[in-house]
């Protein structure tokens, strides 16, 4: 039956439904054919109590359930393969009519449902979620004319201007062919060389070794559309456009050493945090914003607005907004909802059209072409990834899976009964922007495209002190793991383009050669929008943020109580680490079970922690992994809370002797991020607890 037409919130939703169905726990078990089955346990065999014999080729519920089972993977993506998506929705609150006839972007009554996947580049299905690496953004809306995918990144530059070069660069960064190493990882000798051998890669690889590439979460980053489109608007006129999305809980990084101890100590880190985050019904949002360009002002830049590698500077083409997306279903399945879920750049709808971006145009051909080999022709008929809006083509139809069943007797166009006629513009059908366009045929990018540095100093001069020594710790990092002198040598030669004394750095680091020279002046300019401290929330909260209570036996009952009430009353997800799961007891007698015993989690997965007082402190300080749980919190910069006894055991697996305060009274200190109180629980202020005093660590 073809989807109804839905702008409401949940049309999407109502979409899915007819074909979700509830686990019945009281329906009887049956083959895929429909008859019930009495034993799926054991296979059908010749034999007897004393002998278990062989089996039986017959037994048809045997093989279907392991043929199903042989069949159940289908290619991973060949590129972004781990990932995880929700549903939500996108609001206009100003009308672009001015620039488009988009509905989704001109109709401010409009509630459009969406589908939102979040993903790393080169890890593989089952690699960890906090690599250093881009992180995928692919929104697809079901607008009431049709699906727009906006396949875009957390990073708004690309590392290649034409797409004739995207096979390589992927090759290049995946596991090497000799060995299939390394995985979730651009640490090693090809993806250098690459990089080296591709000065056009040096703006995107510059972000790429910033903290954007080790997000804290998926709600925390922004999302850029990269390529550069168009807007149509209702004179015919067109103006070019990039797609923003800044999310409301403001842009956050891990610090390095806490990404790699995730990624083995929890790989599902980000996707977790994404559900629990909109299970608690923490629904995270991002601003949606248009950076346009009137057409005739294409050429008044010294870059081309073209060029996938190039930023649109905000001083010169303000980012204006004008909408939300939220995020605010987790999906039911993942298989159907997330792994089946195929985006396109070539999806877009009326009001909206490409540019001649060469990067651009060569997805519009790539993106079909993967989900035939990953999904089969019919892919766009699959639950998630069909309209909302009525559908429908007599030509396209056959090929493998076909699901839909249409009546009539003809598929052609045109037909004597002129069924399924072509719409008009005037009626909501797509035309191309007119575009006037003459040249020769040659393998070509214009002139402006031979630039590759000016932008990569800019965004590196732009960083805080604490993110170029990030920068530095993390092409140390990689060029480290290259073991080919070749390549870091190289590299550490190319890096003095943009800054003499980061290549420097980075050369006594991986042993190469120290540059002496700058290979291209940098007049220290700089733009703003480029340091993510730029992008703190707006109204500073600590709502679903992760927050560990150390206790053991003998913790004081009221200091655990009212810190625990203050932080989850703001929403904070608050985890109590106990030295055993059992319960633990306190002073008073209270028994509290933990939510994870001392060694089931670790520092590296909070973002804060507190330590009530108590005699539980003589306990605690004889225990390596509470100890360590401070010490990797400080090293980490995380806040840290301590109150009466708690404070001179945070005091020394700090070695900080200014978080002593004075004994008596009820007061509050804070030193290097480390609240500590005395006085009873509610001298902790919550507020003093907030966010974020990251950065400075490695
Ligand atoms: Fe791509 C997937 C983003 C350039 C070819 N790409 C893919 C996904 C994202 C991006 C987010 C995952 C979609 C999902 O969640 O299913 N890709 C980008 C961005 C690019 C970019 C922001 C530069 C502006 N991609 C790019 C080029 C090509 C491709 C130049 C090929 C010429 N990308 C693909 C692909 C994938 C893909 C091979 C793999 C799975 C898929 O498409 O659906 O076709």
């Amino acid at each position: 039956m073809a989807p109804t037409n839905a702008s409401v919130e949940d049309g999407k939703f109502r979409d899915m439904e007819k074909d979700t169905i509830e686990l019945n726990g009281k329906q009887h078990m049956t083959t895929d054919y429909g008859i019930k089955i009495s034993d799926p346990d054991h296979w059908l065999r010749v034999g007897n109590n004393s002998n278990t014999g062989p089996s039986l080729l017959e037994d048809q519920i045997a093989r279907e359930k392991i043929m199903r089972f042989d069949h159940e993977r289908i290619p991973e993506r060949v590129v972004h393969a781990r990932g995880t998506g929700a549903f939500g929705t996108f609001k206009l609150f100003e009308s672009a009519s001015d620039v488009t006839t988009a509905g989704v972007l001109t109709d401010t009554s409009r509630t459009t449902p969406l589908f939102l996947r979040f993903s790393t580049v080169q890890g593989s299905k089952g690699s960890a979620d906090t690599v250093r690496d881009v992180r995928g953004f692919a929104v697809k809306m079901y607008t009431e004319e049709g699906n727009w995918d906006i396949v875009g990144n957390n990073i708004p530059v690309f590392f290649i201007q034409d797409a004739i070069k995207f096979p390589d660069i992927i090759h290049s960064v995946k596991p090497e062919p000799h060995n299939e190493v390394p995985q979730g990882q651009s640490a090693h000798n090809n993806f250098w060389d690459f990089v080296y051998m591709h000065s056009e890669t040096t703006h995107m690889n510059y972000w790429q070794m910033s903290d954007r590439a080790i997000p804290r979460s998926y709600r925390m980053m922004q999302g850029f559309g990269v390529n550069t489109y168009s807007l149509i608007n209702s004179e015919g006129k067109r103006h070019f456009v990039k797609f923003h999305f800044k999310p409301e809980l403001g842009v956050h990084s891990l610090v390095w050493d806490e990404a790699l101890k995730i990624c083995g100590q929890d790989p599902d880190f980000h996707r977790k945090d994404l559900i629990s985050a909109i299970e608690a019904g923490q629904f995270p949002r991002w601003k949606f914003g248009l950076q346009v360009l009137p057409e005739e002002k294409k050429d008044d830049f010294d870059f081309d607005p073209l060029d996938a590698t190039k930023v649109w500077p905000e001083e010169l083409i303000p980012i204006r907004y004008i909408g939300e997306m939220e995020l605010n279903r987790n999906v039911d399945e993942f298989f159907p909802q997330t792994e089946q879920a195929a985006f396109c750049t070539s999806h877009i709808v009326p009001g909206i059209d490409f540019s001649d971006d060469p990067l651009l145009q060569g997805r519009n051909f790539s993106y079909f072409d993967t989900q035939i080999s990953r999904l089969g022709p019919n892919w766009e008929e699959l639950p998630v990834n069909r309209p909302v809006c009525p559908y429908m083509n007599l030509v396209n139809r056959d090929g493998a899976m076909k699901h839909r069943i249409t009546k009539g007797t003809v598929n052609y166009w045109p037909n004597r009964f002129e069924a399924n006629p072509p719409a008009k513009p005037e009626q909501g059908g797509f035309t191309s922007y007119p575009e006037r366009t003459q040249g020769i045929k040659a393998r070509l990018l214009s002139d402006k495209f031979a630039e590759h540095y000016n932008q990569a100093q800019v965004f590196y001069n732009s960083l805080s002190q604490i993110e170029k020594m990030h920068m530095a710790k993390a092409f140390s990092f990689e060029l480290d793991h290259c073991d080919d002198p070749v390549v870091y040598k190289r590299m550490a030669e190319r890096i003095a383009t943009v800054s003499l004394e980061l290549a420097q750095t980075v050369a006594t680091n991986v042993g190469a050669d120290t540059p002496t020279k700058a290979l291209k002046a940098n007049k220290g300019e700089t733009a703003k929008g480029l340091s993510q401290l730029e992008y703190m929330p707006e109204k500073p909260t600590i709502a679903t943020r992760r927050i560990a209570i150390l206790i053991a036996d003998g913790f004081d009952y009221a200091s655990y109580n009212t810190m625990k009430e203050a932080l989850t009353a703001q929403n904070a997800f608050v985890f109590t680490i106990g030295a055993q799961r059992q319960g633990v007891k306190s002073e008073t007698g209270e028994k509290v079970v933990p939510d994870h015993f001392f060694s089931g989690m670790r520092s590296t997965l909070f973002d804060a922690v507190f330590v009530p007082g108590g005699k539980h402190i003589e306990s605690l300080a004889k225990n390596g992994v509470a100890k360590f749980w401070i010490t990797e919190s400080f090293a980490h910069l995380k806040p840290i809370a301590g109150i009466n006894e708690a404070v001179p055991f945070i005091g020394r697996q700090i070695g900080l002797d200014e978080v002593h305060v004075a004994a008596s009274g009820t007061t509050v200190t804070e030193s290097y991020g480390v609240v500590t109180g005395h006085g009873n629980g509610s001298a902790l202020k919550v507020s003093n607890v907030g966010p974020d005093s990251k950065g400075l660590a490695e």
